[in-house]
């Protein structure tokens, strides 16, 4: 026998038509959110601060799998600098570093921004090569980096061993006296705070499983481990995950994701005075507030979603340092941990709309986009906002990699991968 419901009694009074006239029909749902922002790390709490603060754009929304600050940006060594070789980045970066200089401030809260000076040793002909010329480069762009010897090396960070019997004696120094550290943390909580005191939701606990789309191919909203959020754009910030992402929206990106592993020590007084950095051994040292040397390593050599890395990287970069320091071999190793950065061919990063209308994506900043936090999220949320990139990250495209038009920024990226 068959069965009539109402609605398809209604359907066949209508001429069997499968939906209701277009007059008939309800208006398409509105957005939930304007904007939601996937990946509560610090570059999608601070695009999330700045659409409020200079669009107006407060109905907002970021979604964060985990806790907020708890991917990369709870994770990296902090270090901050601006000297980059090619004007594109310089551009990016120094943005950054301005931003960085008032940050406090414009958040009402201590982000600890400490300008004690990056220096990057120089340990063969290679290098000093190499960072001469990024500090011509820079000084042509407006950015303080100055050539060191190794006498003067030893005098702006007297712990180091610049005898000449080492494995990776020190030929030399790039130093740029604006450079520093942040605190980790309190970067990703400041832009929370601000952010949320400007009406932006920031739900935490809630992975996104899906992105949904309309037939036009627009973005209609995400599919969260909470249920559905409808969305009128869609920023996608999620570090080493942002692969996984984008493929639910059918976005393919040229990312590859590697674990990047940090230590500290255990906590001592001041003894330490600035950030040094070796690019060659993979060796990164300051000395952090609570008194713990942050050592960095270098990347492990395959790729992985691990948030840890393998421990011959770590000792490897240990042995070195006692080379660098030798007074740290009396150091005992306090904790270390591992995070997932995505790095791009030309290891730089990609701010950029995407080819699906509504969608937008901030990523591949591989072992360096810490420093970039405030700068990032600034013409990350222009770009959302005015549906049009800002000038600064106009160059960094998707299409670059399809165009050849590359920012090969492998060299200062500090950390080889
Ligand atoms: P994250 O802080 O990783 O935020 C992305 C967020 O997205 C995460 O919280 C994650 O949980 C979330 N997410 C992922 N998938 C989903 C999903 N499906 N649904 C919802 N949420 C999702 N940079 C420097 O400039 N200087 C340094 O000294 C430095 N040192 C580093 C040392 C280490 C050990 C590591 C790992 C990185 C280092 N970096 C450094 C790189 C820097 O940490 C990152 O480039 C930067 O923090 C990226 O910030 P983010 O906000 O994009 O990413
Ligand atoms: O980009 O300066 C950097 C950095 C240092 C350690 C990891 N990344």
């Amino acid at each position: 026998m068959r069965r009539f419901s109402a609605i398809s009694l209604f359907r066949e009074a209508l001429g069997g038509h499968e939906t209701w006239p277009r007059q008939w029909r309800s208006p398409e749902p509105k957005p939930a959110y304007d904007v939601v922002i996937v990946g509560g790390g610090g570059h999608g709490l601070a695009t999330a601060f700045y659409l409020a603060e200079r669009y107006g754009l407060t109905n907002v929304a970021v979604v964060e799998k985990g806790w907020i600050g708890g991917g990369n940006t709870g994770r990296n060594t902090t270090i901050i600098r601006s000297n980059y070789l090619f004007d594109e980045s310089a551009r990016l970066y120094e943005h950054a570093l301005k931003l960085w200089e008032g940050l406090s401030q414009q958040l009402n809260y201590n982000v600890m921004y400490s300008p004690r000076g990056v220096l990057m040793l120089a340990h063969n002909i290679h290098d000093v090569q190499s960072f001469k010329r990024h500090v011509h480069a820079n000084r042509l762009n407006g950015i303080d980096n100055e050539w060191l010897s190794p006498q003067e090396c030893k005098e702006f960070c007297p712990p180091l061993n610049v005898g000449g019997a080492m494995r990776y004696p020190i030929l030399g120094g790039a130093l740029q006296r604006r450079g520093g550290t942040a605190r980790h943390d309190a970067v990703a909580w400041g832009y929370a705070r601000a952010a949320d005191a400007r009406g932006v939701d920031i739900l935490e606990n809630c992975e996104v499983l899906g992105i949904r789309r309309a037939a036009s191919g627009r973005v209609e909203g995400i599919e969260t481990s909470r249920g559905f959020i409808r969305a009128g754009k869609i920023g996608v910030v999620a570090a080493g995950n942002t692969s996984v992402v984008m493929n639910m929206a059918g976005v393919r990106l040229p990312l590859e994701s590697f674990p990047l592993q940090a230590l500290v020590s255990e906590p001592v007084k001041p003894a330490f005075p600035c950030v040094v950095m070796s690019n060659t051994i993979h060796a990164y040292i300051s000395q952090s507030d609570k008194g713990e040397m942050v050592i960095g390593a270098g990347t492990d050599a395959y790729t992985s979603y691990s948030q840890r890395g393998a421990l011959h990287i770590a000792t490897h970069t240990l042995d070195a340092i006692c080379e660098l320091v030798p007074m740290f071999r009396r150091l005992r190793m306090l904790r270390n941990w591992g995070g997932i950065v995505d790095v791009t061919p030309d290891r730089s990063p990609i701010v950029a709309k995407t080819p699906v209308p509504g969608l937008y994506v901030n990523c591949g900043w591989g072992t360096g986009g810490f420093k970039a936090t405030p700068g990032s999220g600034d013409v990350f949320a222009w770009t959302i906002a005015k549906d049009d990139p800002h000038p600064i990250n106009a160059p960094f495209t998707i299409e670059r990699f399809r165009d050849g038009v590359m920012i090969d920024e492998a060299a200062a990226a500090a950390v080889a991968h």
